[in-house]
Formats: C-alpha cells, sequence, structure tokens
C-alpha cells in the first residue's frame, strides 16, 4: 500500500475526531417537559439536618444528579446510593458512592446515581460526621420522559460521518483488492484495476445492508422504548344534577406495575383534588372518595359556570405518585357546604390576620432549591399562636404556572408525597407531625421547593388557624 494513502487515512481519522467533537457540542437537551419532576426534601440524617435535591434523569436508564446541603459544619462523609423503593431490592443496597463536597460550600456535597428502570426508586444518604452516623431516604419516581430528539444539525453531521465510514470501508477494500498484492514500484495493471471494482462493488452491497440493518435495529429500538415512555393517567369528568362530581381514571399504558386499585391514602386522603379556574383567582382543595376501581366522587360546593381545571394527586402502593390533569365545563353549581378537610379560596374571601412571604433576598432562580417561608399573622400583625396541623402537615402550598403547564403541591417535608417518605423511611419520627402537642406549632412555615422552569407562579399556601383553614396568595415571577 503506498505511504501517501496511509498518510491520507491519517489525515481522514483527525477529521473525524472534530467531526465527532463537534456532534457532541451540538447535542442539545430535549426541552420538552411537563411539571416538575425534581424532588426536593427536608430531612432527618441522624442527628443532621439536611436538603436534599433530586434530579431524575429525561431518559432511563439515566443519571439522576444529587444535591445534599447540609444545615451544620460538622459532616466528614456523605454517601449516596439509589435502589428500588420497594420489593425485594429495597433491602440490599448495592455499594455506596461518596457524595463530594463543593469547594465553596462545605455544606454543600454533590453527586451522580444511574437509575435504571421506570417507576419507584429511593436514593438513599448515608452521612457521617461528629455526632455520629444517619440515613436519610428520599422517594424518586422515575418517569421516563422523552426520546431525546436530534437536532437537524446533529443529524446532518451524523449523515456525513455514515457517508465518509462508507466511503472509507468501500475504498480501503478496493485499494487492499486493487494494490496489495503489487511489487514495490510495479504499475497497475487492468486486471488489478478490475480486482478493485469488484471488491468495491461487494463491500458497497455489504455497507448498505449494514446500514439497512442498523436502521431496522435503531427503530425497533426507539418505538420499545416509546411504549416505556411515562403516558399519564388520563381523567374525565362530570357533574350531574345533584352537583356530585364524578372522576373517572384511565390508564393509556405505560409500564405493567401501574394499577388503578392500588391507591394509598396520602396525609389522610385517597385522593388530593386541586380546582383552579383559568385565571388562578379560584382554588378548591377537595378529597374525593373513591366509589370504584379509577372512579372517584365529590360533593361540590357553590361554583360559578365556567371552565376549570383539575389536578388529582394520588399515591401508588408502589410509592409512584401522579398527578392526573383533567377539565371541567360546568353549568353553575348550587352545592353543598364544604366539610371535613375540604378548602377553597377566590378574591372575596377575607382570612382573620394573613400569611406573609418572607423572602431571603435573593432573587429567584429555576432549577434552584429554595426555601420559601411563610409567616402567618394576626390581624393586629403579631405571630399566630393559634395553628394545628391541616391534614398532619404544618402547612400546604401549591405551585401553579399561569399557563398551567407546571403544578406541585408541596409540605415542609418536601414535593415527596408524604405517602412515598413513609415507604422509604417507614418507622421515622421525623414525619410524624401528628404526634405534635396542638398549639405547639410555630407561626412561620418553610417549604423546600425549585420551580422547574421560568414563567409566571401563582403560590397558593394552606395553613390551619383555630379550626379553620387559611389560604394565602402570592405571585412569582421566575426570570
Ligand atoms: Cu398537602
Amino acid at each position: 500500500m503506498s505511504k501517501t494513502f496511509l498518510c491520507d487515512l491519517c489525515d481522514l481519522r483527525s477529521f473525524f475526531w472534530l467531526v465527532l467533537a463537534l456532534v457532541v457540542a451540538l447535542q442539545t437537551p430535549a426541552s420538552a417537559h411537563i411539571g416538575s419532576p425534581d424532588v426536593f426534601v427536608e430531612g432527618q440524617a441522624g442527628a443532621y439536618r439536611l436538603f436534599v435535591t433530586v434530579r431524575p434523569p429525561h431518559a432511563i436508564p439515566g443519571v439522576a444528579d444529587v444535591d445534599i446541603l447540609a444545615t451544620s459544619d460538622d459532616i466528614r462523609d456523605v454517601r449516596i446510593v439509589p435502589l428500588p423503593l420497594t420489593g425485594p431490592g429495597a433491602q440490599f443496597a448495592p455499594v455506596a458512592d461518596r457524595a463530594v463536597r463543593s469547594a465553596e460550600d462545605p455544606r454543600m456535597f454533590t453527586g451522580h446515581l444511574w437509575l435504571m428502570s421506570a417507576g419507584a426508586w429511593q436514593v438513599r444518604v448515608t452521612v457521617a460526621g461528629d455526632r455520629g452516623d444517619g440515613t436519610l431516604s428520599v422517594p424518586v419516581p422515575t418517569l421516563p420522559q422523552s426520546t431525546l430528539a436530534m437536532s437537524g444539525g446533529l443529524k446532518a453531521a451524523l449523515l456525513v460521518l455514515m457517508l465518509l465510514l462508507g466511503a472509507g470501508v468501500i475504498g480501503i477494500v478496493s485499494a487492499l483488492y486493487r494494490e496489495a498484492g503489487l511489487a514495490a514500484g510495479a504499475a497497475l495493471d487492468r486486471p488489478a484495476r478490475i480486482r478493485g471494482w469488484i471488491a468495491g462493488a461487494a463491500a458497497a452491497v455489504i455497507v448498505c445492508g449494514v446500514v439497512f440493518l442498523g436502521n431496522t435495529w435503531w427503530s425497533a429500538e426507539a418505538s420499545s422504548y416509546d411504549k416505556y415512555i411515562y403516558k399519564p393517567l388520563g381523567a374525565t369528568a362530570t357533574v350531574n344534577g345533584d352537583s356530585r362530581l364524578k372522576l373517572y381514571l384511565s390508564d393509556p399504558g405505560w409500564i405493567a406495575s401501574r394499577r388503578l386499585d392500588d391507591f394509598v391514602p396520602d396525609h389522610d386522603h385517597l385522593m388530593h383534588l386541586f380546582v383552579v379556574s383559568p385565571s388562578l383567582d379560584r382554588l378548591w382543595h377537595l378529597h374525593p372518595s373513591e366509589i370504584a376501581t379509577g372512579a372517584f366522587e365529590q360533593r361540590l360546593p357553590d361554583m360559578p359556570q365556567g371552565q376549570y381545571e383539575l389536578f388529582a394527586d394520588v399515591v401508588h402502593a408502589t410509592g409512584v405518585s401522579e398527578t392526573v390533569v383533567g377539565q371541567l365545563n360546568t353549568a353553575s353549581i348550587a352545592g353543598t357546604p364544604l366539610a371535613g378537610d375540604d378548602s377553597a379560596w377566590n378574591e372575596q374571601v377575607v382570612n382573620n390576620g394573613k400569611i406573609v412571604w418572607v423572602r431571603d433576598g435573593k432573587p429567584l432562580a429555576p432549577k434552584t432549591l429554595t426555601l420559601f417561608t411563610f409567616k402567618v399573622e394576626d390581624a393586629d400583625g403579631q405571630p399566630a399562636r393559634d395553628l394545628e396541623l391541616y391534614m398532619g402537615m404544618p402547612g400546604h402550598a401549591i405551585f401553579v404556572r399561569r399557563d398551567r403547564k407546571v403544578f406541585a403541591h408541596v409540605h415542609p417535608s418536601g414535593s415527596a408525597p408524604m405517602a412515598a417518605m413513609n415507604i422509604a423511611m417507614p418507622s421515622d419520627p421525623a414525619h410524624a407531625h401528628h404526634d405534635m402537642a396542638p398549639g405547639a406549632l410555630p407561626s412561620m412555615v418553610t417549604f423546600p421547593f425549585g420551580f422547574p422552569e421560568p414563567g409566571d407562579y401563582r403560590i397558593f399556601v394552606q395553613v390551619k388557624r383555630a379550626g379553620r383553614v387559611i389560604t394565602g396568595v402570592f405571585d412569582a415571577r421566575v426570570p
């Protein structure tokens, strides 16, 4: 083989690397996003108070980012490990990875974990420090959001690469058959050229066959992954003459372990239904009861005629939590007064006292752990002393983006549902707010959360004072 041919190959190889580097640089993450998949939890690991943020990957298997923020300086070592939330896999943890301490903030630790399948996972955080060891488990539902879309630039670059590779293979095979048997310095003869052409043509057929088979394999993989992408439960809402709302859930088909008959109570109710008007100037927080598999019923209060958006939170026995979205178009309803834990808010409601958002001066930013602190005051501005637990929790916060494409229901313990937290840490006294003596609740409530995306949000904060639920409403612009 001639020396110049080999050098041509070397040049070709560096060109390949250059194009490959470009391809990697061009890859952009998919922007399709519904809801708020990141998990924020405040909890106790032994003697240490931690804020844990888990950002599950868009595609599964994929890598989750885990941030652990300690509230004290005496932590020496943080280890993290992913394991299924339930089943035998939850008992036997693999070897944990060490989370790396941040250079800027010694209280911050970060790590990355592979999550291998769709469903309910937990990230177990183990902390060692001056005050002994501690463990905190954070439930993480892994719902594959999308197939990463290929950008036009990436497609073009890969096509050029494929053509170059194919042409390279054909050229090499053809040159081998044409020139490999030649003595040094000998001229090419006609039989050698013909050999080269035939070998090149055969190589072209094989290259085309490989491309065809590769495409078939790729398409089969892509369509089987498509079935694996999270498909939310559907909901149909109807109201009949006696102001009874019926909500029928439907499963469009996703992983086999999702069922409609395995809901577990989450802070005392199988379903937390939030009904909002499109302009977010009305909110109802209701708790329908299950009347059949996948069917729920609720007596509605008085409601003006209109079109409403429904967000229904449910938790499966597997620990997977879902928010079911639906619409309700209704004539005006003369209903029954709210009862039990149900509550409502509109701009005309006059609260006794008020809820004040205590800002820490930091600007709001998307994808950032933020502590939302609210102070409950009496009518005369004094801290309220009559706060009670509302469904076992010091407070409930609902974050809704104005376009209603983002919805999150958060508690002082974070965005993971209490039912899933109880599966992850069955005997953790830190979750047992129920045992608190009445009257012992502080006038401040704090919710750890991070806006998933920029936009205009409305935050509804609900607390219970002396048997009455009061709602504070706040608008937030996230640049
Ligand atoms: Cu709640």
